[in-house]
C-alpha cells in the first residue's frame, strides 16, 4: 500500500493543475497469511497479506484498473462497495450476480470510472463471508480544482470497523447453513483490525492508536466492515462534525456518537483541543443490537493520544489520566432514530439532490426472516426445528450457479432466473403485529425489470417474523434518496405526505428501523443487473437478497457494454 501511495501521490504532484483524470493501477493478490489475534494465531484469506486490505485512494473522475489474482483455494470476487459503476456493471463483483467467482490459480481486471462521487467507500469479497478479512478503504479525493464544502482537514485516518473470529469464518456459516440455526457470533470487534484493550489475551500492540496534534482539524473516515453489526462509536470528551456519508456530502452536524451500519461509511471532522491536554482518550465502538437470539456484545476500544510536546518528561506520560466516553445502550432504537434523522444531503449548486418528484415505478418490500422445512433426514437447530431462512416478499432469493448479468446481457435467462418478483407481498399481513403462523419462504431466483431511467419508490417494511429487526439494505449500483422512514406499518394514504423531496440523504446502505419502514427513490439511469440486499451477511446468507435488471438506454452511452474477455466463467 505504501508504494501505492507513494506512486499516488507522485502522480499528483508530477501533473499540472489543469490535467486531465488518471488512471491508477493496483494489483490484489489474494493470498493466505497468517494473523495473530486474542492470542490465536490462523491463517486468513486476505489481499497481498495486509489486513486490513491495501487502500485505493483516487479523485473523482479516475479509472481505477485493478487486477486481482487469486493464488488461494476459495473462489472470490471483489465488490467495490457505493461505487456507481455507470454502465461499467461487468465491475461491480458480487458472485453469481455481475460475475463468476474468480477460482484458484485465475485473475480478474476490474475495470471502472469514478463518476460523480467524492469521499469514502471501501471494497470487500463478496462471496460467503469471506470480507470477514477482505476489505479496505477505497479514498476518493476531490478533483483537483475542486475544494471540499468545509475546512481541508489536517489529516485523514480511515477507521475501519471489522469482526475477529478466532475460528474461520468460512466454517461458521457453512455449518449454520448446514445445521439451520444461527451462526456463532464473533470473538472480537476490530478497529483497523485491532481489538483493542478490553479483551483477554489483547495486547497494547493490538490497540489502534491515533496520534493527533492539538488545534487541528482531523478528518475520521469511518467504515462499517463487520459482517453483521451495526455499531455506536464514540471518543471520549470530543465531538464530531458529520460532513459526508456514502461519498456524499452531507449538511454539517455534531454529535457525539456516530451510529454506522455494515456497508455504510461516514466521515467525520474531529477539531483536537487547543492545547496540549495531559490526557489520553478512549475511542470506542459497541453494537446496536434488535433480534432475538445472542449477538457479540463486546466492546472494540482504540487510543485517541496527543502527541507531547517536546519537554514534557516521559514520568508524566505514564501519568496521564485515560477518559472514557459513553455509548448508547445497546438496545437505543431512540438513539439511532434520532441520529438517522440529522443526515440531510448538503443539497447546494455544486452538489445538488436530485430527488425524483414524481415516481414511475411502487414497489413495497417486507423484508425480515423466515424459516425453510427441516429437511426429513435431519434434525435442524433453527426456530422450532426448522432452518433459518430470510426474504424480501417471502421470496429467499436462490443465487444461481451462473452469473446473472451474463444471463441477461447474452438472453439466456432459460432455467436462471424469471422476472416476476413480486412488487408488494403476495399475502399481506400486519407485517409489524403478530406473525403468520406459517413462516415458510419460497426459495426462488426472481428479479424486477426496470426500463431505463424510470424513477423508482421502494418502501422497504420490516416484518415482525421470529422478531423484528433493523436491516441495512445496500443498493448495488445506485445511491438512493431516503425520504421517508417510521415505526409501525407503512400507511400509503399518510405517510407520503411526509416524504421529504427537497434534501433527503443519498445513499448505497440505509437500516430499515426495527418494526418500521423505509422508504428511499432513485432514477434507474444504470443498465445492468443490480444485487440488493440486507448487509448483516447472516441475513445475505439466509436469502434477503434480489436484484434488478435495469434495460439498456437509447443512447450508445446509455448501454452496457458488452463483457470484458477476462470475464471469469463458471
Ligand atoms: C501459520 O500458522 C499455523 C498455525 O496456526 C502454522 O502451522 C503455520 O506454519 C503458519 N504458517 C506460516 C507461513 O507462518
Ligand atoms: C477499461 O475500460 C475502458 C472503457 O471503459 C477501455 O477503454 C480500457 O481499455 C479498459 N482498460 C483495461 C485495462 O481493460
Ligand atoms: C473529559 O470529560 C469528563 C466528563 O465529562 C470531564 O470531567 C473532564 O474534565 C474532561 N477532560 C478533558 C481533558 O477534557
Ligand atoms: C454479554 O453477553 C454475555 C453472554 O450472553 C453476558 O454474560 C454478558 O453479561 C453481556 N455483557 C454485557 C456488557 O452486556
Ligand atoms: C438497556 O436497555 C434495556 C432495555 O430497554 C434495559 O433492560 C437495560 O437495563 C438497559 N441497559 C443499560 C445499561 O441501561
Ligand atoms: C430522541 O429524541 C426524543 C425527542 O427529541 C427524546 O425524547 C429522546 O430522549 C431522544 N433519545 C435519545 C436516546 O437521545
Ligand atoms: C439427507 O438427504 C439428502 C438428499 O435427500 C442428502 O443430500 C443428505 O446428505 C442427507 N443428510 C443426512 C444427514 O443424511
Ligand atoms: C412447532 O412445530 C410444531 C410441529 O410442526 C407445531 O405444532 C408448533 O405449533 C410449532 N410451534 C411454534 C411456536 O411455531
Ligand atoms: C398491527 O399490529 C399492531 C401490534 O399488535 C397493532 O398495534 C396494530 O393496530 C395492527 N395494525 C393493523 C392495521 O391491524
Ligand atoms: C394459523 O392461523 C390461523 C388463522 O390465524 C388459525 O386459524 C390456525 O389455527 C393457525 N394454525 C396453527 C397450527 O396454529
Ligand atoms: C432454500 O434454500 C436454503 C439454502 O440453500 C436451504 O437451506 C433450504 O432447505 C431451501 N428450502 C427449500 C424449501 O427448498
Ligand atoms: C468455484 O466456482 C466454480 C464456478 O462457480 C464452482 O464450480 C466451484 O465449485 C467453486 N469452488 C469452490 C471451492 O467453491
Ligand atoms: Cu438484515
Amino acid at each position: 500500500m505504501a508504494t501505492n501511495l507513494l506512486f499516488a501521490f507522485a502522480i499528483f504532484w508530477l501533473l499540472p493543475q489543469s490535467a486531465f483524470c488518471i488512471t491508477r493501477h493496483y494489483t490484489f493478490n489474494i493470498v493466505q497469511h497468517n494473523v495473530t489475534r486474542l492470542c490465536t494465531t490462523k491463517s486468513i484469506v486476505s489481499v497481498n497479506g495486509r489486513f486490513p486490505g491495501p487502500r485505493l485512494v483516487a479523485r473523482e473522475g479516475d479509472q481505477m484498473i485493478v487486477k486481482v489474482v487469486n493464488q488461494v483455494s476459495n473462489n472470490i470476487s471483489i465488490h467495490w462497495h457505493g461505487i456507481r459503476q455507470l454502465t461499467s456493471g461487468w465491475a461491480d463483483g458480487p458472485a453469481y450476480v455481475t460475475q463468476c467467482p474468480i477460482q484458484t490459480n485465475q485473475s480478474y481486471t476490474y475495470n471502472f470510472t469514478i463518476t460523480g462521487q467524492r469521499g469514502t467507500l471501501f471494497w470487500h469479497a463478496h462471496i460467503s463471508w469471506l470480507r470477514s478479512t477482505v476489505y479496505g478503504p477505497i479514498i476518493i479525493l476531490p478533483r483537483r480544482n475542486e475544494s471540499y464544502p468545509f475546512k481541508k482537514p489536517h489529516k485523514q485516518i480511515p477507521i475501519i470497523f471489522g469482526e475477529w473470529w478466532n475460528v474461520n469464518p468460512e466454517a461458521v456459516i457453512n455449518q449454520a447453513l448446514q445445521t439451520g440455526g444461527g451462526p456463532n457470533v464473533s470473538d472480537a470487534y476490530t478497529i483497523n483490525g485491532l481489538p483493542g484493550p478490553l479483551y483477554n489475551c489483547s495486547s497494547n500492540k493490538d490497540t489502534f492508536k491515533l496520534k493527533v496534534k492539538p488545534g487541528k482539524t482531523y478528518m475520521l473516515r469511518l467504515i462499517n466492515a463487520a459482517l453483521n453489526d451495526e455499531m455506536f462509536f464514540a471518543i471520549a470528551n470530543h465531538t464530531l462534525t458529520v460532513v459526508e456519508a456514502d461519498a456524499v456530502y452531507t449538511k454539517p452536524f455534531d454529535t457525539d456518537v456516530v451510529f454506522i451500519t455494515p456497508g455504510q461509511t461516514t466521515n467525520v471532522l474531529l477539531k483536537t483541543k487547543p492545547h496540549y491536554p495531559n490526557a489520553n482518550f478512549q475511542m470506542a465502538a459497541q453494537p446496536y443490537f434488535t433480534g432475538l437470539g445472542t449477538f457479540d456484545n463486546s466492546t472494540v476500544a482504540g487510543i485517541l493520544e496527543y502527541e507531547a510536546p517536546l519537554n514534557s518528561s516521559p514520568a508524566n506520560q505514564n501519568k496521564i489520566k485515560l477518559y472514557k466516553p459513553t455509548l448508547p445502550n445497546m438496545t437505543s432504537t431512540s438513539f439511532v432514530a434520532n441520529f438517522t434523522k440529522k443526515f440531510l444531503s448538503l443539497a447546494s449548486t455544486q452538489f445538488p439532490a436530485n430527488v425524483p418528484q414524481s415516481v414511475d415505478k411502487r414497489f413495497l418490500f417486507a423484508v425480515g426472516l423466515g424459516s425453510s422445512p427441516c429437511p426429513k433426514n435431519m434434525t435442524c437447530q433453527g426456530p422450532n426445528g426448522t432452518k433459518f431462512a430470510a426474504s424480501v416478499n417471502n421470496i429467499s432469493f436462490a443465487l444461481p450457479t451462473t452469473a446473472l448479468l451474463q444471463a441477461h446481457y447474452f438472453g439466456q435467462s432459460n432455467g436462471i432466473y424469471t422476472t416476476d418478483f413480486p412488487a408488494s407481498p403476495l399475502n399481506p399481513f400486519n407485517y409489524t403485529g403478530t406473525p403468520p403462523n406459517n413462516t415458510f419462504v419460497t426459495n426462488a431466483t426472481k428479479l424486477v425489470v426496470l426500463p431505463f431511467n424510470s424513477s423508482v419508490e421502494v418502501v422497504l417494511q420490516d416484518t415482525n417474523i421470529l422478531g423484528g429487526e433493523n436491516h441495512p439494505l445496500h443498493l448495488h449500483g445506485y445511491n438512493f434518496f431516503v425520504v421517508g422512514e417510521g415505526f409501525g406499518n407503512f400507511d400509503p394514504n399518510k405517510d407520503p405526505a411526509n416524504f421529504n423531496l427537497k434534501d433527503p440523504i443519498e445513499r448505497n446502505t440505509a437500516g430499515v428501523p426495527v418494526g418500521g419502514w423505509l422508504a428511499f427513490r432513485f432514477f434507474a439511469d444504470n443498465p445492468g443487473v443490480w444485487f440488493m440486499h440486507c448487509h448483516l451477511d447472516v441475513h445475505t446468507s439466509w436469502g434477503l437478497r434480489m436484484a434488478w435488471i435495469v434495460l439498456d438506454g437509447p443512447l450508445p452511452s446509455q448501454k452496457l457494454p458488452p463483457p470484458p474477455s477476462d470475464l471469469p466463467k463458471c
